[in-house]
């Protein structure tokens, strides 16, 4: 079994711009650069021979490359306490698109349609006992960062090892826009 993920990988000048952000939030466990992506669709536990065929669908798909600037900042939150700090995307149609297609081939692969609507972020801090206020605090903050716009030349099929101390994730195979 592989833990797998479709996502984004991040040019290394805009983790670094990500990284600044790490700073004082008390109860935050910033996310290592090198962990930094934009996950387009969470697949789970999968079989090697599933995992095959995934990326046979993911290989099939034809799309153009396109800009992504990321910019502002939000919290996702659990039964009412934040959990995550993020980092979004300018609403971008074709990123939108990519999302879509990739939703699309997998459920042709069998796989069960994702529920949540796409929340298009980077993951920079996972949030333990961080009150609202502080988080709200934190997110006004710096509300008006902006990353330089990056290229979006690919796609990534990506593997996740959770450890205790972070996960390592694996770029299994990229895929070309072109
Ligand atoms: O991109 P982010 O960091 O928001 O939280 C996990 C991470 O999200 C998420 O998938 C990304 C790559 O690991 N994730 C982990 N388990 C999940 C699940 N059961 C999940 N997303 C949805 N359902």
């Amino acid at each position: 079994m592989m833990r797998l993920f479709v996502g984004l990988e991040l040019p290394w000048d805009v983790k670094e711009r990500l990284s600044g952000l790490a700073g004082s939030l008390q109860g935050a466990r910033w996310v290592p650069p090198e962990n930094y992506h934009l996950t387009l669709r969470f697949i789970g536990e999968t079989p090697h021979h599933v995992a095959e065929e995934i990326d046979h669908a993911l290989a099939a798909l034809r799309l153009r490359p396109f800009d992504l600037r990321l910019t502002g900042l939000g919290a996702f939150h659990k039964g009412g306490r934040p959990t995550q700090l993020w980092v979004g995307a300018a609403r971008c149609e074709p990123l939108d698109r990519l999302q879509g297609k990739i939703e699309t081939a997998l459920q042709r692969v069998g796989l069960p349609a994702e529920k949540r609507r796409f929340t298009p972020h980077v993951t920079i801090a996972r949030l333990d006992n961080v009150s609202e206020a502080s988080a709200a605090g934190f997110i006004g903050q710096h509300n008006l960062f902006a990353a330089e716009p990056f290229t979006v030349g690919e796609f990534v099929l990506f593997s996740s090892r959770l450890g205790k101390e972070r996960s390592v994730y694996t770029a299994e195979v990229e895929y070309e826009l072109a």
